[in-house]
């Protein structure tokens, strides 16, 4: 969809507007299931980059510990725990600039990666800037989709992140599609940038050909020490509008109510659910901050009626859609 078509859907009543996306997620999502995805931090802190809202930055006085990667027994003990508490999706992050191959930290991920997805578990893992050898080689490792979020509009992200440029993360999405990797690609609200930014995001992210297998939507967390710090808490009802439109625009995906439930009453949650989002974070610790406790997602799901979504670890990345890229809006894709 255009940035036109998204902003007439964005300046309905929201009641209408919701009522449009319910009635997509209905038709792709018959059964009101949630997808239920653990973080793991496997790599903390000391980051190169100086994305703005990003507590693990090296450049930035957050106060976290930085902390190196990883061993595989650590990692492998979190994704059975994910597991046996229901979880079908681990998603592994670490804070890097990106990975390079024939690197030592990157053979140990490509080892970690191949034993988690023996586990029955879709695996998800954001490493920042692939190329093309490193997406294959986390293909044929197991892994099942690659989070990059685009984060915000192209005209704002140079006002967010300065070490790396918005089409540096448009390349790694492509190589992440053309190794046959499923796409995990969303955004930020709360970065201080307009609706219309949004838009533009969503615009971007929507034009993707295959579009994404998941759009995780943030509404950011204040980190202490971060330049964005003290911003203000993004308005729920914003964020619910943001669901709604992100449901339409890409009908097919998974959209993830990410950072920042701790701060969204069970009611808001509720109206982000019926609005289109059908995937969350759950576990109470996102990568650095904090998540909502397990027992409070079950209970909330539980009064909502909800069921959760069983994994698919062998499911195919969606497939390039031959009459949108013949399409003057595509985003250029060949
Ligand atoms: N280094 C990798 C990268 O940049 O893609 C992976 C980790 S990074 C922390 C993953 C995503 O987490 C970011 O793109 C951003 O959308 C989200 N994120 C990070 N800090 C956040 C915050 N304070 N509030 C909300 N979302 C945040
Ligand atoms: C995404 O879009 N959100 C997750 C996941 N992808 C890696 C990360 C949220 C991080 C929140 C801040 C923190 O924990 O430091
Ligand atoms: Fe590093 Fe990713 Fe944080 Fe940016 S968002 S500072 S790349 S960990």
């Amino acid at each position: 969809m255009n940035y036109e078509q998204l902003n007439d859907l964005y300046k309905l009543p929201l009641f209408e507007l919701i009522e449009k996306s319910r009635a997509v997620h209905k038709t792709n999502w018959p059964k009101d299931e949630v997808q239920l995805c653990t973080l793991l931090s496997i790599k903390t802190g000391g980051c190169s980059e100086d994305c703005s809202y990003c507590a693990q930055s090296a450049r930035h006085s957050s106060g976290i510990e930085v902390e190196r990667l990883m061993a595989k027994d650590a990692v492998m003990e979190r994704a059975l725990q994910a597991r046996a508490n229901g979880s079908t999706r681990f998603c592994m992050g670490a804070a890097w600039r990106g990975v390079r191959m024939g690197t030592q930290r990157f053979e140990q991920v490509l080892d970690i990666v191949t034993d988690v997805a023996k586990l029955g578990m879709e695996v998800c893992v954001t490493l920042g800037e692939l190329g093309a050898e490193e997406a294959v080689a986390l293909k044929k490792a197991g892994v099942t989709a690659y989070n990059h979020n685009v984060d915000t509009s192209p005209e704002h992200y140079p006002n967010i992140v300065t070490t790396h440029t918005f089409e540096d993360r448009l390349r790694t999405i492509r190589h992440a599609q053309d190794a046959g990797m499923s796409v995990c690609c969303g955004g930020i609200l709360g970065l201080g940038e307009t609706i219309e930014d949004r838009l533009k995001m969503l615009e971007v992210i929507s034009n993707f050909n295959p579009q994404p297998e998941s759009i995780p939507v943030n509404a950011l967390m204040p980190m202490p020490g971060t330049p964005l710090a003290e911003n203000p808490q993004v308005d729920p009802l914003d964020l619910v509008r943001m669901i709604a439109v992100t449901r339409i625009a890409v009908p097919k995906a998974k959209v993830r109510l990410s950072a920042g439930r701790t701060c969204l009453s069970e009611e808001a949650q509720a109206l982000c659910f019926y609005a289109g989002a059908n995937s969350i974070f759950y576990g109470d610790k996102l990568l650095t901050a904090k998540n909502p406790a397990v027992e409070k997602d079950r209970a909330l799901l539980g009064k909502l009626g909800l069921a959760t979504l069983a994994p698919q670890p062998e499911m195919e990345a969606p497939a390039c859609d031959e009459e949108q890229a013949l399409s003057p809006s595509c985003c250029g894709c060949d």
